[in-house]
């Protein structure tokens, strides 16, 4: 399926064309203090996003701001682009399933004011992260689990569906003739998307959301849906994001730190880069193998600096601003 017809399926269908015109496919990035060094600050609407699958999602998000969306309907209308694509093997639709050959999906949302919403280990809905906003937005709580979260689902009116694609179901049956966990830094069950927008007033929001890590055990809830670890958002100081090994973001609440970091003056490079040591750190404290995991932060602040660094080579990200898309190579702890 052609991108145009793709984002017409989702009621995007005037960006599809301009993006298939090329109409905002421009690559002129204005110039941003990235490592918060130098430069004035970026001001306007803008997104970041991890991986490359992020220059259509933070492309999405930028042009709804300049129309006027606010950021936290930015964030959540690119992110659901990546969600409803089936090739996109560890977000929604598509995503690979755990060792029960179950696909279950992790979402949060968070706004500049503070509201969050997250769901955990949902079955059946493609876009978890209008569902972490419904919890967000209609219920008393800010996290709902399982079935819990697929009733509440059904309640709303999401469309159930069957999110086991043939590739992912082809590739869970020749994982099942070993049975063997083993990670792929960058590869193999890395492509979360975690996405950060500031619009033009000023506001900040964030939506990161997966299918979690490839043949998991079922039940197994990552970083993704859990605010501070996957996501964090203070509406006055910045926003963070987390992709890679789940487990190692949650132990070191990885995207609070970026933001409190944020909040003592560093800038959202160094933050990020202090949340990649820390986790490294306790690798080495605990006497744990890091060869296999990878971990990458992305953070931006109300400003418009932002930053990325990963504990290894190979992570990437998408920043959108002005009127373009650029793909930013992430700096890293490790050589390799
Ligand atoms: C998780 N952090 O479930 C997610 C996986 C991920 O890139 O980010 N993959 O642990």
């Amino acid at each position: 399926m052609k991108r145009s017809d793709f984002l017409k399926t989702l009621g995007l269908g005037a960006l599809g064309s301009m993006l298939a015109t090329g109409v905002v496919d421009a690559r002129s990035q204005q110039p941003l203090a990235s490592d918060g060094a130098a430069g004035a600050p970026a001001v306007g609407a803008m997104s970041i996003g991890t991986w490359p699958f992020a220059e259509h999602t933070t492309r999405a998000a930028l042009e709804a701001m300049k129309k006027g969306a606010n950021a936290l309907d930015a964030v959540e209308l690119g992110v659901k682009i990546c969600e409803a694509d089936p090739r996109e093997r560890s977000v929604g639709l598509g995503g690979r399933p755990d060792r029960d050959g179950r696909v279950t999906l992790d979402a949060c949302i968070m706004d500049h004011l503070g509201n969050i919403g997250s769901v955990a280990a949902c079955e059946q809905v493609v876009h978890v992260s209008s569902l972490a906003r419904a919890v967000m937005e209609r219920t008393p709580h800010v996290m709902l689990v399982g079935d819990g979260a697929t009733q509440f689902a059904r309640e709303q009116g999401f469309p159930m569906q069957n999110l086991l694609v043939t590739e992912s179901e082809a590739e869970w049956k020749k994982w099942l003739e070993k049975s063997e966990y083993k990670a792929i830094p960058n590869i193999e069950n890395h492509d979360t998307i975690g996405q950060l927008t500031l619009d033009a007033q000023g506001r900040l929001a964030g939506c990161c959301t997966t299918s979690g890590m490839a043949f998991k055990m079922h039940g197994r809830v990552g970083d993704s849906p859990i605010i501070g670890a996957g996501l964090y958002v203070d509406g006055e100081v910045g926003a963070a994001t987390a992709t890679g090994h789940g487990e190692e973001v949650i132990r070191t609440v990885g995207s609070f730190r970026v933001v409190t970091a944020m909040k003592s003056g560093k800038s959202p490079q160094q933050a990020c880069e202090d949340a990649v040591r820390e986790i490294h750190k306790l690798f080495v404290r605990r006497g744990k193998p890091w060869a296999d995991t990878q971990i990458g932060f992305i953070a931006m602040d109300v400003q418009g600096r932002v930053g990325g660094y990963a504990l290894r080579p190979g992570f990437s990200y998408a920043l959108a601003q002005g009127d373009g898309v650029e793909i930013l190579e992430a700096n890293s702890l490790l050589d390799a």
